[in-house]
């Protein structure tokens, strides 16, 4: 049994898992106690089928992981983040309405523009500072008004908030992740009314009513249900949105990092003190979220990841074999360089399905080299996502200013030493990877913190976490042509 030990639900969009920590000697030290598969579950619901979370089985693992954890341990506090954007609806009996709908849902098709009919995409960007990215909590809001669901709405609340409220009873909406809806101000923190006023006055759906309270991440929200954890367990708002724990836990010790969160996005970045907002950022599309002690993540978002894991489960599907990644990994590293590259950030490749169908149509309409075979598919994927990392690093330097002289890589990814190493050549900076885990450290230390056994701001979080795990270094040194790979790459950011 070890002492005050702080307990992370991480829900990423391919696996949930419950990971225990505790401070010892400077450093953090980490289980995993428990981690689940995630995905989108495609329900029929009229003429259509609509793509969700399996909700209730994610709190049921969550359930399984807190309870597991306090056999074991001491909990002193839990902490909950998952991906961005999504939420559930409550009625006025604060019964869920529904199980939350998948980003990746097509339902937003088509939605940004008829907001923009109404508030003009420069002005959205002035006030809320957010790349357009289709499933933006504010176009699905608007393709679901007029729905029964939306008309019987009380309350909404984002992913992690809704699970923290099942455990505690509070109704809050943490900033970290209010800051991806497109409702919030980015100046003030606060939600947007002019915003909301379109939302009613334009597509009849009162936003405003929806909206819980604001709370800043380190805030203490409620105590978790003695039935889950005895003893006054504390629920504390970590950094909800993932990426924002992760950046939280880059263990840079320089101001002037890039990093990539890397899982299935790849969220390709800067932090910065104040949002940039001008009219090459937005025609870039790169999105100002909100961070852990009033920084700003400066980003686009890139494909990542989800190419390869739709991939990996179509041949699965198909062949009815496991796919062994590492493998797989090691035999693409030996494969030809730049061969094929496509634009991973093709609005294709958004919703799930046939991957490696999708990426040889590409291929073949950019006149490049068609994929073979799963070897090439894979060099593909990662020759390709290294060129967009590149494309957006360099991008996010020019639009802010900033000079870089590192690309640290964060999560799941940052296993994936050749994806790292063309990540470094492409970039022409050297990448350091790790944690694999990183948004549960962030998730942890934010709560120690709160709890009064972390002193200091985000360099002394940052500190712990270089302290407490091994990184690995990769040099700029393949010497690959990236200046002709971007030129034959079909695309670029998709400007508004
Ligand atoms: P998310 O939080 O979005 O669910 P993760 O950060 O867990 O994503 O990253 C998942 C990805 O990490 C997988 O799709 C896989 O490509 C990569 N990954 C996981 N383990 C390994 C490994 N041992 N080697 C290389 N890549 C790995
Ligand atoms: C990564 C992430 C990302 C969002 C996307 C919806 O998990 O939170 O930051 O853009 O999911």
């Amino acid at each position: 049994m070890t002492e005050r030990t702080y307990v992370a639900v991480d829900l990423g969009a391919s696996s949930g898992r419950v990971v225990a920590g505790w401070l010892a000697g400077g450093r953090l030290e980490t289980e995993e106690i428990h981690r689940f598969p995630n995905g989108p579950v495609a329900l029929r619901a009229g003429e259509r089928t609509v793509l969700h979370w399996d909700v209730l089985r994610l709190f049921e693992g969550i359930l399984t992981g807190l309870r597991a954890a306090a056999r074991e341990h001491d909990v002193a506090g839990v902490g909950i983040d998952s991906w961005a954007v999504d939420h559930g609806l409550l009625d006025a009996d604060g019964a869920l309405l529904g199980n939350p709908v998948h980003y990746r849902d097509a339902r937003t098709d088509g939605v940004p523009d008829r907001v923009f009919e109404h508030l003009p995409a420069p002005d959205l960007y002035a006030r809320t500072g957010l790349q357009v990215q289709p499933f933006n909590t504010i176009f699905q809001l608007v393709a679901a008004a007029g729905t029964v669901q939306a008309a019987t709405a009380r309350r909404l609340l984002l992913l992690p908030d809704l699970l923290g409220h099942w455990l505690t009873g509070a109704e809050v909406a943490e900033v970290t992740n209010a800051s991806t809806t497109g409702l919030l101000d980015v100046a003030s923190r606060t939600w947007s009314t002019e915003v909301t006023d379109v939302v009613r006055d334009a597509f009849g759906l009162d936003v405003a009513a929806l909206l819980p309270d604001l709370v800043e991440a380190g805030s203490v929200v409620g105590t978790i249900d003695p039935a889950v954890l005895r003893g006054e367990v504390p629920l504390v708002a970590v950094g909800s949105h993932d990426t924002a724990s992760a950046v939280a836990a880059v263990p840079a010790t320089e101001p002037d990092f890039a990093y990539v969160s890397c899982g299935t996005w790849s969220l390709v970045g800067l932090e910065l003190d104040r949002p940039v907002l001008s009219e090459a950022s937005r025609a870039a599309n790169f999105t100002n979220e909100l961070g852990l002690d009033g920084t700003v993540r400066y980003l686009r978002n890139v494909m990542g990841l989800w190419l390869l894991q739709e991939s990996i489960r179509t041949w699965e599907e198909s062949s009815g074999r496991r796919v062994d990644l590492p493998d797989l990994l090691t035999r693409a590293e030996a494969a030809e360089p730049l061969r094929c590259v496509v634009d991973v950030d093709d609005p294709v490749f958004l919703p799930p399905g046939d991957m490696p169908a999708r990426i040889a149509d590409l291929a073949a309409r950019a006149g490049e080299p068609v994929p073979q075979d799963e070897v090439e598919t894979v060099r593909c994927i990662m020759d390709s996502l290294a060129l967009a990392h590149r494309r957006t690093v360099r991008e996010a330097s020019e639009l802010s200013g900033r000079d870089l002289s590192v690309v640290h890589v964060v999560g799941g990814g940052s296993q994936n030493a050749l994806l790292c190493r063309l990540t470094a050549d492409a970039t022409g900076l050297p990448v350091v990877a790790g944690p694999a885990e990183g948004t549960a450290l962030g998730n942890l230390l934010v709560q120690a913190r709160a709890l009064g056994d972390v002193d200091g701001g985000l360099p002394e979080l940052r500190r712990i976490v270089a302290a407490s795990c091994e990184l690995r270094r990769y040099e700029p040194d393949l010497g690959l042509d990236w200046d002709a790979a971007e030129a034959r790459a079909s695309g670029g950011p998709r400007a508004r």
